[in-house]
């Protein structure tokens, strides 16, 4: 009997996603909600009990005791499963971050068009950190220096990469007790695909150590240069008021989408787009203008330091295109869809490609190069321009909604305490003191397979019910900001009462998007830094914190999630595992999916399990939390003992007579 077909409401809890979802059938094209229901997946595959490496198979492991052709056993083919799967995530973000670094040295030495040191403050504390000499020398000088020493953490052969020394002490000597700590993230991802060929490492426990090391080569090595490159030349992110969603496309303007990972290339768009060559340009061609907006980490980029809007996440990039008002989607790397320029051809829009390391075919090329930045920036926005003659029917979803965005860590610090007392000890105080039950990250992707955004969104207000604040990056922060959870109003609707007594105070939503999914070292970096501020225990595995990826569905998700783990973190993705097995049908097939929750956790104190259900997620969570609260001895978390502080009490109050108000407040009745 067919299946029946999934209504728009089904595959999304977004209006906006809905609507181009009915556009999509009306007009007769796929998308990846639609090619998602079609393509049912393998189930020998999706649970890691295939294994293709070489010409002898593939070999499908069904049966109890069987093995590969090689004799590979269930346990050794998921882990080599495994490990290439986090090596691919390690290398995409890890040669980000080589290439922003690439750029810093560029800009250090004034061959890079357009581009500026924009933070010369973390520019100094980055520098000082590896003791390059900081004192009497110019920006360039030092950034010159700085650049040459992360272009070396990639291919060094021995020694340990350099940001690991940022990490808590404790956590580096586990690191090294267990033989892995990084050396050069490049040989790191080389030595993980070598151990995986026919013939290698047959151990999966052997495998999954250096799974270990790869992953933290991509979170305290490839991802961390990353971050700290793009907040030197970008600027630290800081609280800004955004929009999200399709509504941010605009009728009478000539609208041009970044879509990707790297602010390299967008950064320069926003510029161009505001020279007032391109928008007499845009005006000659009967446009009102520019307008920008960004798809998945690019926006993210974009957003949290310029206010350049979101137009949605992973699955918006399709959706975007159905609404026939975008003249040009300017992609980079990571998470772009093949499918883009098929669905481009049933519009106007043009789909251009920027990276050396990715072409689609179909696509127009029009590569990037930072030494020329701004040249390139014009000639692709004049291309768009020139195409907004071609625009036919529009149909743009009436939906956006506002957000602040811009949480790095350098923020809260100083949000906690202002220049002068800038610390972790008000988060750490508010964790111990209860008002805060915990910490929740929820990051990663979306995923056609499960409701775009209700994983994600439903997790995170249950959390917040909880009084557990939560951090948020990539698609996962959008999701929440298309909700209206990164606004502090609308947001605190959902809040327990501790911490929003917290939120109210400090003035800030409850969910804080900390950036994109490289800057998922800024969480590292919290996390490292309310260890050293004293309370919580003296290292990350005894924080009440936990990560989650409700809707994950990339390699580099499970790297995050085996970077985080490998620092001491809880860490549940939603979904389906890789590794999953079917242990009701085949002996041993869950031995990995045992291993990389209690084996892993005994070594490191952090464990990565996955939890179908979005409620479970929530019970394990706060289970886990109370535990660690538990552990550190702190006051059980009593709800009830607080929300009758601060602007909820005043506004229980505020219809009293003036008298009434103060005798409630001070005990006495005063005038
Ligand atoms: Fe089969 Fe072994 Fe070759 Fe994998 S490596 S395909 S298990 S023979
Ligand atoms: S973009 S990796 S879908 S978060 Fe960073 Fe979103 Fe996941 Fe790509």
């Amino acid at each position: 009997m067919p299946r029946e077909k999934k209504t728009p409401e089904q595959h999304s809890i977004d209006p906006a996603a809905q609507e181009m979802l009915i556009r999509a059938d009306q007009i007769g094209v796929s998308t990846a909600f639609s090619r998602a229901e079609d393509m049912i997946p393998c189930n020998i595959g999706g649970a890691g009990m295939c294994c293709k490496l070489c010409g002898m198979g593939p070999c499908r492991l069904v049966k109890d005791g069987q093995t590969g052709v090689c004799g590979a056993t269930i346990d050794t083919m998921q882990a080599r499963n495994l490990i290439r799967a986090i090596a691919a995530g390690s290398a995409a973000h890890s040669d980000h971050g080589r290439d922003m670094a690439f750029t810093l040295k560029a800009v250090a030495n004034g061959e890079a068009e357009g581009y500026q040191i924009r933070d010369i403050a973390k520019l100094r504390v980055v520098a000082s950190r590896y003791d390059i000499p900081i004192e009497d020398r110019a920006p360039e000088e030092i950034a010159n220096d700085l650049a040459d020493l992360y272009i070396s953490q990639f291919g060094q052969q021995r020694g340990e990469v350099a940001p690991i020394s940022q990490a808590p002490e404790k956590r580096q000597a586990i690191w090294r007790e267990q033989g892995v700590v990084p050396r050069g993230v490049d040989r790191e991802v080389v030595e993980a695909l070598h151990r995986t060929h026919i013939g290698d490492d047959q151990d999966p426990v052997h495998i999954l150590s250096h799974a270990i090391r790869t992953a933290l080569a991509d979170g305290w090595g490839g991802s961390m240069i990353a971050t700290d490159v793009s907040d030197i030349l970008f600027g630290t992110p800081a609280p800004l008021l955004g929009e999200a969603n399709l509504g941010v496309l605009k009728d009478d303007m000539v609208n041009v989408i970044v879509h990707g990972h790297e602010p390299t290339l967008s950064e320069m768009i926003v510029a161009a787009s505001q020279d007032p060559e391109i928008i007499e340009y845009a005006k000659a061609a009967g446009a009102n203008g520019v307008n920008l907006s960004g798809i998945c980490c690019t926006a993210n980029e974009i957003l949290m330091r310029q206010g350049i809007p979101a137009a949605g996440n992973f699955l918006h990039q399709e959706l975007s295109i159905l609404t026939g008002a975008v003249e040009a989607m300017v992609v980079d790397v990571q998470c772009i869809m093949q499918a883009l320029v098929g669905l481009a051809q049933n519009f106007h829009t043009q789909i251009i490609t920027t990276s050396p390391k990715v072409k689609i075919k179909g696509a127009t090329h029009i590569e990037f190069d930072e030494h020329h930045a701004m040249t390139i920036a014009k000639q692709i926005l004049k291309t768009a321009i020139d195409n907004y003659k071609n625009r036919g029917e529009t149909q743009i979803p009436d939906v956006r909604e506002n957000l602040v965005p811009g949480f790095s860590h350098e923020y809260i610090n100083y949000m906690l305490g202002g220049s002068y007392r800038g610390s972790f000890r008000p988060l750490n105080d508010a964790i111990i003191s209860g008002r805060i039950r915990g910490v929740a990250a929820i990051v990663g992707c979306n995923n056609p397979r499960s409701q775009q955004d209700y994983l994600h969104t439903h997790v995170t207000k249950e959390l917040l019910k909880q009084d557990v604040l939560v951090v948020e990056t990539g698609c996962g922060a959008i999701a929440a900001a298309k909700l209206g959870l990164l606004l502090g109003e609308a947001g605190l609707a959902h809040v327990g009462p501790g911490l929003r007594e917290i939120c109210e105070t400090i003035g800030v939503p409850p969910v804080l998007h900390m950036g994109s999914c490289v800057d998922n070292t800024r969480i590292l970096t919290v996390l490292t830094q309310m260890v050293e501020e004293g309370g919580l225990g003296d290292d990350i595995d005894q924080i009440p914190a936990v990560g989650l990826a409700p809707e994950w569905m990339s390699e580099k998700a499970l790297s995050i999630g085996t970077y985080c783990v490998a620092s001491g973190a809880y860490v549940m993705f939603g979904g389906s595992s890789p590794v999953s097995g079917m242990p009701d049908r085949v002996e041993d097939s869950d031995i990995v999916l045992n291993y990389i929750s209690k084996g892993w956790e005994d070594i490191y104190g952090g464990k990565l399990e996955f939890v179908e259900d979005p409620d479970e997620m929530v019970r394990r969570t706060l289970a886990h939390i109370d535990l660690k609260r538990a552990d550190l001895g702190l006051v059980e978390y009593d709800p009830a003992r607080f929300g009758r502080s601060g602007d909820a009490r005043m506004r229980e109050l505020e219809d009293l007579p003036l008298a009434e108000r103060r005798q409630a407040l001070y005990g006495a009745a005063t005038d």
